[in-house]
């Protein structure tokens, strides 16, 4: 934990326009910590916003290459933003660098060396300007919504399509079904917290569906599903809309690598159509809205309908229910990993969230042959 004065000393290190006045606590992220401070206003009256994060280091090994790839991501896209008129410091995440004059020898020499600190307690720091008068939903509760959601990560991918620097993979194996295999083996193998003998029925349905998985990955590693610069975690929250609704900008680019564009399509749809909440107790609430899934397709589709292949097209559908699928695979394995991961507010909250996740998976195989036809409507 750290006092307000030491989070000040750590925001002083940053070049701020404005000296920092007060730092609060903000979001319920799973990951990072989340920290809003307000700054004292200069002569003019102008008293920019930041957000502070602690960034997991745990979960992200290697920072100084995540923050790198945040830069570059961004510089490419404020290019872009700028170059159609728009604002980039409202439409896109602006990095603040640290103050030169605050860094060692050592990290002035390090790639990236000013876009984070490390304090002395070994966590990592990185600070972005907060966007006035933004507004972020925790769920979408309606279609028009989705369609916008749609539209911004459909917006977001086109953006970037010309992106052609190589990016470090933050996370290993993130979206990948192999790797995500392998650690499952591990976790089954360990069975740290002593859970797994209890757990037979969740653990058929990772198995049972190992073969279908492991297929579609194949194809994204023989190259028939192209790779891309993708978001990796495109829930509703980590878009930016302003007060009239309108998309300002996307948001957590922590995940930001190269792989196929369906995992942000796929997670998406995860969190969008779900009619329940992605924990919930009562499983009778879960299911996968239709409605909601035309919805966010077209926003998307209105984008990209004419630079995906085919075989992404063809795949669209079902990359929702793999990124469903590698969710319950990932709060199982959290779970019999004792809960290592991910931040719980109670001892079986990774178990609800398994069941409440499978819920939805079943959901959505079962309409399935429904969503691929929208896909195909939508393609016209
Ligand atoms: C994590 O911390 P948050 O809410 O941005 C996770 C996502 C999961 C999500 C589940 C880096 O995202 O992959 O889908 O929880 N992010 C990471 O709610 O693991
Ligand atoms: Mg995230």
């Amino acid at each position: 934990m750290y006092t307000e004065q030491e989070l000040l000393e750590i925001i002083s290190r940053f070049a701020t326009a404005s000296e920092a006045e007060s730092i609060k606590a903000m979001g319920p992220g799973f990951i990072n910590d989340t920290l809003i401070v307000t700054t004292r206003p200069d002569a003019t009256g102008h008293a920019p916003k930041y957000i502070l994060q602690r960034k997991n280091h745990n979960v992200f090994p290697d920072v100084p290459g995540m923050m790198n790839n945040i830069a570059l991501v961004t510089e490419h896209l404020r290019r872009k933003v700028s170059g159609r008129g728009g604002d980039p410091d409202r439409e896109v995440l602006k990095v603040i660098r640290r103050k030169p004059e605050s860094m060692s020898e050592e990290e002035k020499a390090a790639t990236g060396g000013d876009l984070y600190y490390k304090d002395n307690k070994g966590n990592y720091w990185a600070v972005c300007l907060f966007i006035e008068g933004s507004v972020t939903y925790e769920k979408a509760d309606s279609p028009a919504l989705a369609y916008k959601g749609g539209e911004a990560i459909g917006k977001f991918q086109s953006m970037l399509a010309d992106f052609t620097l190589p990016l470090s993979e933050t996370i290993r194996g993130f979206h990948n079904i192999r790797w995500r295999f392998r650690q499952w083996e591990e976790s089954l193998r360990n069975d740290a917290a002593g859970r797994a003998s209890s757990l037979k029925e969740e653990i058929g349905w990772i198995e049972s569906r190992k073969k279908e998985m492991l297929a579609f990955w194949e194809l994204v590693e023989n190259g028939t599903l192209p790779t891309r610069v993708t978001h990796n975690d495109t829930k509703i929250s980590n878009i930016l809309f302003d007060k009239d609704g309108n998309v300002l900008c996307v948001i957590d680019l922590d995940t930001c690598m190269s792989s196929t564009s369906l995992n942000d399509f796929g997670d998406a749809i995860r969190s969008y159509t779900n009619t329940g909440a992605e924990d919930d107790k009562d499983l009778s609430r879960v299911s996968m809205s239709m409605e909601m899934f035309r919805a966010y397709t077209a926003g998307y589709l209105s984008q990209r309908k004419d630079t995906l292949c085919e075989s992404e097209v063809q795949y669209l559908a079902f990359s929702a229910l793999y990124i469903t699928f590698e969710q319950v695979l990932r709060f199982l394995m959290d779970y019999i990993d004792g809960d290592k991961y991910y931040k719980t507010a109670y001892p079986e909250h990774n178990l609800v969230r398994t069941r409440a996740q499978y819920r939805l998976l079943r959901s959505m195989e079962e309409q399935y042959a429904q969503m691929q036809a929208v896909v195909r409507e939508l393609m016209k």
